[in-house]
């Protein structure tokens, strides 16, 4: 979704747009703000990550399938900035469809390099209840920002909107994704991809000569327990949040 200049501004969601992009969650399991993030902070973000990442290239193999990195994030500046984390248009859908007592419990990236290949197309999340044929309400969702453009040449991720975020029980994924539809998820550096953790999709080939970057924040329902590691939190970066920023990563590793 484009976002009106004034929304961009203000940071707030006209209450429209809020209940489009929610309606956009339950159907679609996906929502999009495109170009959200001011520039600065995005060419920031970027150039710090770049550094973190070949520091980190450097000690350690791929772990994705070739040439493609999940690596977490150190919790500090400009990683951390309110924008980011507390960031009023992502939280906006959030609150709405997590409740206001969420935790975020994840701080990492996804980055495909040249000569990476498909993924298997997954879900991020284990289902709650897969012996039931319940589809339930959404427990988990995760907010990723792309540090540079998403196009169709440097592995943008794939999606499976329109239901598999509701699909009940275990499902044969691979044998029903090409059977479905599926889309490209192209956008600007800076834009919000707010997904449901549920629903399924897949990293692409990067085609390009250049790294392509994506943050991914996970918010869940407070009572959710996941394999993933506490984010390692200073005392003074958890002390120098804002009150929401402190009530999101209250379960985390403070130290
Ligand atoms: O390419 C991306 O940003 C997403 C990759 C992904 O889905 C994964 O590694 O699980």
């Amino acid at each position: 979704m484009k976002l009106s200049p004034q929304e961009i501004e203000t940071q707030a969601l006209n209450p429209e747009t809020l209940q489009l992009a929610l309606q956009c969650m339950k159907v679609n399991g996906y929502v999009v703000f495109e170009e959200v993030l001011p520039k600065d902070l995005v060419a920031g973000l970027h150039q710090e990550f770049m550094q973190v990442f070949e520091e980190h290239r450097a000690r350690t193999d791929s772990n994705r399938g070739n040439n493609r990195y999940q690596m977490h994030l150190p919790f500090r500046d400009p990683f951390n900035h309110e924008a980011v984390i507390t960031n009023p248009l992502a939280l906006a859908v959030i609150d709405e469809m997590l409740g206001q007592d969420a935790v975020c419990h994840y701080f990492a990236s996804d980055t495909p390099l040249p000569g990476s290949d498909y993924q298997k197309v997954h879900s991020d999340i284990h289902l709650l209840f897969p012996e039931t044929s319940l589809a339930l309400p959404a427990y988990s969702i995760v907010v990723n920002i792309p540090l540079v453009d998403f196009r169709e040449d440097n592995g943008p991720v794939e999606i499976w909107p329109g239901g598999t975020h509701l699909m009940p029980g275990a499902m044969n994924i691979q044998e029903l994704a090409p059977l479905m539809h599926s889309e490209t998820v192209l956008m600007p550096a800076g834009s919000l991809l707010i997904r449901d953790m549920r629903m399924w999709h897949r990293g692409t080939p990067n085609r390009s000569d250049e790294a392509r970057p994506n943050m991914a924040l996970i918010y869940s329902r407070h009572w959710l327990k996941t394999h993933y590691p506490s984010i390692a939190i200073s005392a003074g970066a958890y002390e120098g949040l804002s009150e929401r920023g402190k009530r999101l990563f209250r379960f985390e590793k403070i130290t």
